[in-house]
């Protein structure tokens, strides 16, 4: 029988028949079946398909296959729809609680076996754990119910439509419905029944849910036990076991139920995430739950687990896989919780939605501070100013509830998980404070977040997003008169009264962000600030495949979406393919748990951490001339306890008298840990030694004289003033390079208030660049005169339709023996913007052993930027000309190396040039740059594929860069790293290899 366009959809309820309350998410040892698999699989347009699928004796044979869980527009190659990426906007008209009718409807259907001895289960339970986005169950014909709320968990009571041996399931998923509205996350839409489906036979005398907080009394140095048990009085005794503890505890009835004191226990944390074994049994169920002992509190405006105060350096975690979306995949899931704690991550806040729940597990076990949020977000009110919003419309209270519910039900035994947090973007209103209440009389021991609660009216906590770092410290100083955004003079005084945190920050879109320096300076000096969550921590893209027949990593607009917000997903420290950016070491770098402070021939060590000491630490030094050890050795530092610090004495360090003598001190970890074999370095620092050695003067000569200009001098030839060879290599250049492929940040449009002075609102720095024609300079020759031993030219730089210019004066030399250019760059009075880059850039075309890679000594090995340059270190590197740029996911600047000293290009493993870089008279140095693309035609890529195949080489050498901000979603560049035009000089020397 057809069904009518189904009123499931619009229908704001979250569902019907599901069990309540909603229970943890547990390991028992009572039966269950996996009802993963290969199911039948059909799609159709629109909701409105008949219902007769559901039937026992339907036939499926001409249906498809499909993987559960999966989404299914990432299977069958198209066949299914694609992906649609949006931020804010919503992907269908703004009726709520309406949706189009074409809704892609997925009916799915499987025969599953349900054995003989089950049939003395008091209940058989059906257990889905994620569904985008609204679904309805069928078991042998028999309508079961219907559960939206994508990424939380749905159990239903299948007891009398099961029977012993064959049985059918059929779900009906639509892809749209009244809760899109509450799901509209900044992040693809994969509708599908993307996590496990799952059989559970729920024994008599079983223990239905278990609750076990686990606290730690840090002054007493104890642990307590408060259980909650919810199963029938006949169910008991219930026995829990702790056996390392030496628990073992028997409550006779429910009543006996009380809470219990431990000792001899260690507590949990994220940096010593103790977990102990511990089961809760009656004689038909065995539980198994790991328990760590830590208590939350807040004191004032500090944030404290076991009585200290916490800070929170932490990312934002979407479920994301380039081929699997949101699909879990525990041992991806794993390595990338290992490689958090690799980089000195210590927290997660679950963005934006319960993810799997064994990742909380991992969380347990690794160690992570976990801030979990409940799949709420409804940002696409926003656009109609908030008319509408389900968060203070009364109808959708219960919706609210039921999620919150849901979330805080499933995963509430996890000590990882210190806050609560409501959901995200949804503006504000009755629904949401219902939902703090609720979780407020639930669980009185991890506090409310919720950032869209600006004057702090129903939650624990002060958040922001992307507070500028003004901003940052205004909130963490106690200026009791000055009002906070969004907030009356007394809202001020009632958010500074609590900890604060940025929930989001650091928008690490594309090359950047800067800055993570300054947020973190803030967080040592004021104890209010509880440190961030930087968005975020992976790029979003999904592996697809360029027509030519390329790999590469897609983002909106890739798959032919009617409305998206393109490469905006793009904004993790990690690529798709699980490489780190250089963000996520430069983060690590910021946030290194121990400081390193030098004084003299000594150093002081100081404890970052939350509590734990520096005994599983090591610190190795090493001394290098040029980059190269000369010497090396453990330093014996006493341990250190978590906010102390030691005095050590340095090694004798041999200066040398001619190359730089730079100190390395390493703490690496003394043994292998569950994500970081032993030697693994966690904090560095660098010391410089180095004695100072004069900068030969420039040789100003008098006596130039006009000529041809065609000439050799040293290893360089010229043909009309114009150089075309170095050490017989054909090279052209060097022409001034004023230009960078834009950033994201640099793409963005001015329109904050803090954005530097010379930024024109709604115009982003990139236009101005081009509006300047920086991208397409032209150059007229003045003159070309020489001496004896000295060629000079002069060069007006303009572009079309500009009367802006630049005058470049080059001049080569022999000095000493050696080949010299020095490079006066002179801006005309009347720029107005900043500068991407004040360079110059040489050609090295394809040819007889072309240059594949560098060798340099300055900092390094990756890439730094003004605003960017705390992971680098001055030392000798080498990479190829392939692992000097960057790819990310939409190609932009890259690769830019500051501080140099001196480089080699390199062919093969030979030395083909060597340039030696002289700082100016005020001790600046330039950068490099060596990239088989130029920026312009970066600029036009938008994918890497787009690049294609060079061998040319195009060596940069920048005076300076600007910095990189993250006006993506944030700040510009903070005015100290913005790149003004300026005058500047480049001295190099040229020798052959
Ligand atoms: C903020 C969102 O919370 C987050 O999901 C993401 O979209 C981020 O922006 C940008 O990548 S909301 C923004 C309006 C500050």
């Amino acid at each position: 029988m057809p069904s009518q366009l189904s009123p499931h959809v619009s229908d704001i309820a979250p569902g019907r028949g599901a069990l309540r309350p909603a229970r943890s998410w547990l390991h028992s040892d009572a039966p269950s079946r996996s009802l993963n698999g290969s199911w039948r699989f059909r799609l159709s347009p629109t909701a409105s398909v008949t219902e007769d699928f559901a039937a026992d004796g339907f036939v499926d044979d001409g249906w498809d296959s499909i993987p559960v869980p999966s989404h299914w527009v990432l299977e069958g190659d198209g066949a299914y729809g694609r992906p649609i990426y949006t931020n804010i906007q919503f992907p269908f008209p703004i009726d709520p609680p309406h949706v189009p009718d074409e809704n892609p409807t997925g009916d799915y259907r499987r025969r599953f076996d349900v054995p003989a001895d089950w049939s003395d289960a008091e209940r058989v339970v059906l257990r889905f754990d994620g569904v985008e986005s609204l679904f309805r169950v069928w078991v042998n014909g028999v309508e079961i119910g219907s559960a939206s709320g994508s990424r939380l968990a749905h159990e239903f009571d299948v007891t009398s439509a099961v029977r012993t041996g064959d049985n059918v399931i059929a779900v009906r998923v639509h892809q749209w419905s009244a809760a899109s509205y509450v799901e509209d996350q900044d992040q693809w839409w994969l509708p599908g029944i993307f996590r496990d489906v799952t059989l559970i036979a729920r024994p008599a005398g079983g223990i239905e849910d278990v609750w076990l907080r686990t606290g730690f009394d840090h002054a007493r140095g104890r642990g307590s036990v408060e259980a909650e048990i919810t199963a029938d009085a006949a169910a008991f005794p219930v026995t829990l076991r702790i056996p390392e503890l030496g628990v073992e505890h028997v409550w006779d009835t429910p009543a006996d139920v009380a809470p219990l004191d431990v000792t001899g226990v260690e507590p949990w944390s994220a940096e010593r995430p103790r977990l102990y074994d511990a089961t809760v049994s009656t004689a038909a169920e065995n539980i198994a739950l790991r328990v760590g002992f830590r208590t939350v509190e807040i004191r004032g405006d500090r944030f404290l687990v076991n009585g200290s105060r916490v800070v929170f350096h932490g990312v934002n975690r979407h479920e994301t896989h380039p081929e699997r979306g949101r699909v879990f995949d525990e041992e991806h899931a794993r390595e990338d919780l290992a490689r958090m704690k690799r980089f000195n991550v210590n927290a997660i806040r679950t963005s934006h939605y319960p993810p799997h729940p064994r990742l909380l597990d991992l969380a347990d076990e690794l160690g992570f501070w976990v801030v979990l949020e409940c799949d709420l977000e409804t940002h696409g009110f926003d656009k109609v100013g908030w008319v509408g919003n389900p968060s203070d419309d009364p109808a959708w209270r219960e919706a609210y509830l039921d999620r919150i519910r849901r979330t805080v039900e499933r995963d509430k035994n996890h000590p990882s998980i210190v806050i609560w947090s409501l959901g995200n973007e949804s503006g504000t209103g009755g629904n949401l404070a219902a939902m703090s209440a609720w979780v407020h009389a639930r669980d009185t021991g991890r506090p409310v977040h919720y950032e869209g609660d600006y004057t702090g009216e129903y939650t624990d906590i002060y958040s922001r997003m992307y507070a500028s770092v003004p901003e940052t410290e205004q909130i963490g100083a106690d200026g009791t008169r000055s009002a906070l955004l969004n907030c009356t003079p007394a809202q001020s005084a009632r958010q500074r009264t609590k900890p604060f945190l940025l929930c989001e920050y650091a928008h690490a879109m594309g090359n950047g962000p800067g800055a993570f320096d300054q947020y973190e300076a803030l967080v040592r000096q004021y104890p209010r600030l509880h440190g961030g969550f930087v968005w975020e921590w992976r790029d979003h893209g999904i592996l697809a495949t360029a027509p030519d027949g390329t790999p590469y990593y897609a983002y909106g607009g890739d798959f032919g979406e009617v409305v998206h917000d393109g490469n905006f997903v793009m904004d993790g420290m990690l690529l798709s393919n699980d490489v780190p950016t250089p963000s996520l070491h430069e983060y690590k770098a910021v946030v290194q748990p121990v400081e390193f402070v030098f004084d003299g021939g000594k150093v002081a060590v100081t404890n970052l951490r939350h509590s734990a000491d520096t005994s599983d630490l090591l610190f190795r030094w090493r001394v290098e001339h040029d980059g190269l050890s000369v010497a090396s050795g453990d330093l014996e530092i006493p341990v250190v306890a978590a906010g102390e610090s030691q005095w050590a004495s340095l090694p004798p360090i041999a200066v040398a008298p001619d190359a730089e003598t730079w100190l390395t001190i390493d703490a690496v970890l003394a043994a292998p840990t569950p994500w970081a074999p032993e030697g693994h370095v966690i904090a560095t620092a660098q010391l410089d030694c180095s004695t100072r050695r004069p900068v030969p003067a420039v040789r100003l000569q008098a006596d130039w004289r006009p000529g041809d200009g065609t000439l050799s001098l040293g290893v360089a030839e010229f043909a009309g003033g114009s150089l075309i060879r170095l050490a017989g290599r054909p090279v052209t250049g060097p022409r001034l390079e004023l230009f960078r492929a834009p950033t994201d940040n640099d793409e963005s449009p001015a329109d904050r208030i803090e954005d530097s002075d010379n930024s024109i609102d709604g115009v982003s720095s990139a236009d101005l660049w081009r509006r300047d024609g920086l991208d397409r300079l032209t150059t007229r020759r003045v003159s070309v005169e020489h001496t004896a031993d000295a060629l000079r030219t002069l060069d007006k730089v303009s572009a079309a339709d500009s009367a802006l210019s630049v005058m470049v004066e080059s001049v080569w030399s022999l000095e000493d023996g050696e080949l010299e250019l020095r490079v006066e760059i002179e801006p005309s009075r009347g720029w107005q913007t900043v500068w991407p880059r004040i360079g110059v850039r040489f050609e090295l075309p394809d040819g007889a052993a072309p240059v594949d890679g560098a060798q340099w000594f300055g900092l390094g090995p990756l890439e730094t930027y003004p605003d960017s340059l705390r992971a680098a270190r001055t030392g000798l590197f080498s990479a190829t000309v392939h692992d000097l740029s960057v790819d990310y996911a939409r190609p932009q600047e890259t690769g830019h190396r500051s501080e140099l000293r001196r480089l080699a290009l390199t062919s093969g493993s030979t030395e083909v040039l060597r340039i030696e870089a002289l700082p100016d008279t005020r001790g600046r140095r330039p950068g490099f740059t060596l990239s088989r693309h130029t920026p312009q035609q970066i600029a036009r890529a938008g994918h890497p594929f787009e690049l294609g195949d060079s061998s040319t080489s195009h060596l940069i050498v920048d005076a300076a860069q600007h910095g990189l901000g993250s006006r993506t979603c944030g700040p510009d560049v903070w005015p100290e790293f913005a790149l003004r035009p300026e005058s500047r000089t480049i001295r190099l020397r040229i020798s052959a290899g």
